[in-house]
């Protein structure tokens, strides 16, 4: 048995929390610089020539804004948010916190690795990597430690959760436990995909030991991964907006078995669906590619289960606080409360999100959008704001909990909220445009492109305003993080993790919403059947043949 134990003596649980978002943050510092660069650069000023020597050039910028951002500020925050998660969750300390400990050791190296030749303009190759762009090997390897790391942390959490499982025989997993390690696993078997290229392709073939690669394989492997990832990065948010924020509103949530079931369902269907980033690479049978775009549709289940589950329970919290008729109770919630302003406007932006998601995935439609602008106004919906916003929110009490200080400024916070949505409408709404109506490429230097349109000129003026809003908008962040860390009062009041209880009684959700057997079954199954036979031709037929490339 576990002994009832007092909440502050998760030492260090917390100092390890501590230790991956202050690493988490140092990166989206880091890397969001280069976004302003990038659309002042669209829109006519370049000041790429200020960073020289450090910085080589646009897409050794563009390297670091994607790779420190999507894959560095994110890894770290998710794993140290679902590792204080799970233990606040269970009431219960880390089973074997070596474990934890070493997995972020392993993190932090595998960054390390990877800084340095991403600095040194050796591994400017953007944060896909595609082959034949080739990278120092160090960049490659460093990324594996990264992902080698969060598997460990997600062992750690796996052997916490199974003994509490032996200490509560029957009872039901707490909801924010449950989803947090359904995450991990998620992104366990997501991952794969990853490491199978960069260990079985790109590392030989950037070592030398092999002369050529196939790119049309490390593609797919890639993607099998890359489109998961994106779910690894969403995951931790629902974590929040079904299991937190409607305590934090004052409520509960709506339905504890409908979150469960979103949950799983994300389990089953994040990873089947990758092709949905190939439809215009040849060598894969269109057969496949139309398959998982159906089974892509299917994802929009959960996100609908959850945007139902959510709202109703935040309807639930502004109706106890007084709100009356079909829609004000919305300005009954508590929008004071710069971690619930983040949050719920989080939620509100994935909306637009998820439609141009939505028209991404079709098959055809997507023809029209493919490596425009379109898909930079998208991603800085979803993950640069939908994702990037919660963490934010997430943080506006998390931060103050692990260092024991007051925010340092509440009205800070909540101009920061909101400058990010006056940032980010500009923003996105000018690169929808023009990816739809003009085709602008991504991913492209535009200032210097022959064919730079003065019709464009307009909107890449609204991006260039939006970015600039946005980024000074993270500024305020910073100053929000450090004057509370270093700057501020100690907590009058100690900061606990909100938890929301549900309406109902958690042991009336039914025991096959706690099981995992059927539900992992289920998921190796979807996978095998949906890249099955499309891996096994690649694999039959690779041709490692593409010797490396350095463009840049
Ligand atoms: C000040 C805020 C930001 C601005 C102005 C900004 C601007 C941009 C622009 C213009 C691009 C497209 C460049 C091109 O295709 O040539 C881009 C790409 C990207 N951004 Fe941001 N960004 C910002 C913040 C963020 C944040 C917070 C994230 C994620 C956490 C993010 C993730 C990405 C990713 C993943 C790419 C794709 C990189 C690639 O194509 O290789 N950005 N950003
Ligand atoms: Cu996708």
């Amino acid at each position: 048995m576990e002994n009832p134990m007092s909440l502050n003596s998760f030492r260090l649980e917390e100092k390890l929390t501590a230790w991956h978002i202050g690493i988490a943050l140092g990166a989206l510092f880091l890397g969001t610089w280069f976004g302003p660069l990038q659309v002042l650069e669209h829109a006519g000023i370049d000041l790429y020539g200020k960073l020289a020597p450090g910085i080589k050039g646009y897409y050794q910028g563009l390297t670091i804004h994607g790779v420190l951002n999507a894959l560095v500020f994110t890894t770290f925050f998710i794993t140290g948010f679902l590792t204080f998660a799970t233990v606040h969750s269970l009431k219960m300390k880390l089973r074997f916190p070596w474990i934890n400990i070493l997995g972020l050791g392993l993190m932090a190296a595998g960054l390390l690795m990877t800084a340095a030749p991403l600095l040194l303009n050796n591994a400017t190759v953007l944060y896909t990597f595609y082959p034949p762009l080739e990278a120092s090997s160090l960049f490659y390897i460093g990324l594996t430690l990264v992902v080698v790391g969060s598997w460990v942390e997600g062992f750690g959490l796996y052997f916490t959760l199974a003994a509490w499982r032996r200490a509560h025989p029957g009872a039901r997993t707490p909801f924010v436990a449950f989803a947090s390690v359904l995450t991990m696993v998620m992104w366990q078997i997501a991952s794969l995909g990853i490491a199978a290229e960069v260990l079985v392709l790109l590392i030989p073939w950037s070592l030398g030991l092999v002369k050529g690669t196939d790119p049309l394989l490390a593609r797919t492997l890639f993607w099998f991964t890359g489109h998961p990832i994106v779910y690894f990065w969403l995951l931790p948010a629902y974590v929040s907006w079904y299991g937190m924020l409607p305590k934090q509103a004052g409520g509960k949530l709506f339905s504890d078995p409908l979150a469960r079931l979103a949950f799983w369902l994300f389990l089953v269907l994040s990873i089947p669906v990758g092709l949905h980033h190939q439809f215009t690479d040849p060598g894969i049978s269109p057969a496949w590619k139309a398959f998982q775009t159906l089974l892509t549709y299917g994802v929009t289940f959960p996100s609908l289960l959850t945007a139902f589950t959510v709202v109703a329970s935040l309807e639930l919290a502004g109706r106890a606080r007084g709100g009356t008729g079909l829609f004000r109770w919305i300005r009954k919630l508590p929008w004071e409360d710069p971690s619930f302003s983040a949050q719920a406007l989080a939620i509100v932006t994935f909306a637009f999100g998820g439609i141009g998601g939505i028209i991404n995935a079709s098959y055809n439609i997507d023809l029209l959008v493919h490596n425009t602008l379109w898909i930079v106004g998208h991603f800085h919906l979803t993950l640069a704001t939908t994702v990037v916003l919660s963490f934010i929110g997430i943080s506006y009490w998390l931060i103050p909990k692990l260092s024991g200080k007051e925010l340092w400024s509440v009205r800070t916070a909540q101009v920061q909220v909101w400058l990010w949505i006056a940032g980010v409408l500009p923003f996105s709404a000018s690169h929808h445009l023009l990816g739809l109506r003009f085709s602008v490429p991504r991913r492209t230097m535009l200032g210097e492109a022959p064919y730079l349109s003065p019709e464009w000129h307009p909107l890449l003026l609204v991006a260039a305003l939006g970015g600039v809003l946005l980024f000074a908008s993270l500024v305020l962040y910073f100053v929000v993080v450090l004057g509370t860390v270093f700057a501020s009062r100690k907590l009058a009041q100690p900061v606990e993790m909100p938890v929301a209880d549900s309406v109902r009684d958690l042991q009336e959700t039914p025991q096959w919403l706690d099981t995992w057997k059927p539900w992992l079954i289920g998921t190796i199954v979807l996978i095998v059947i949906s890249y099955g036979p499309p891996l096994a031709d690649l694999i039959r037929n690779a041709n490692l043949s593409s010797a490396g490339l350095r463009a840049w």
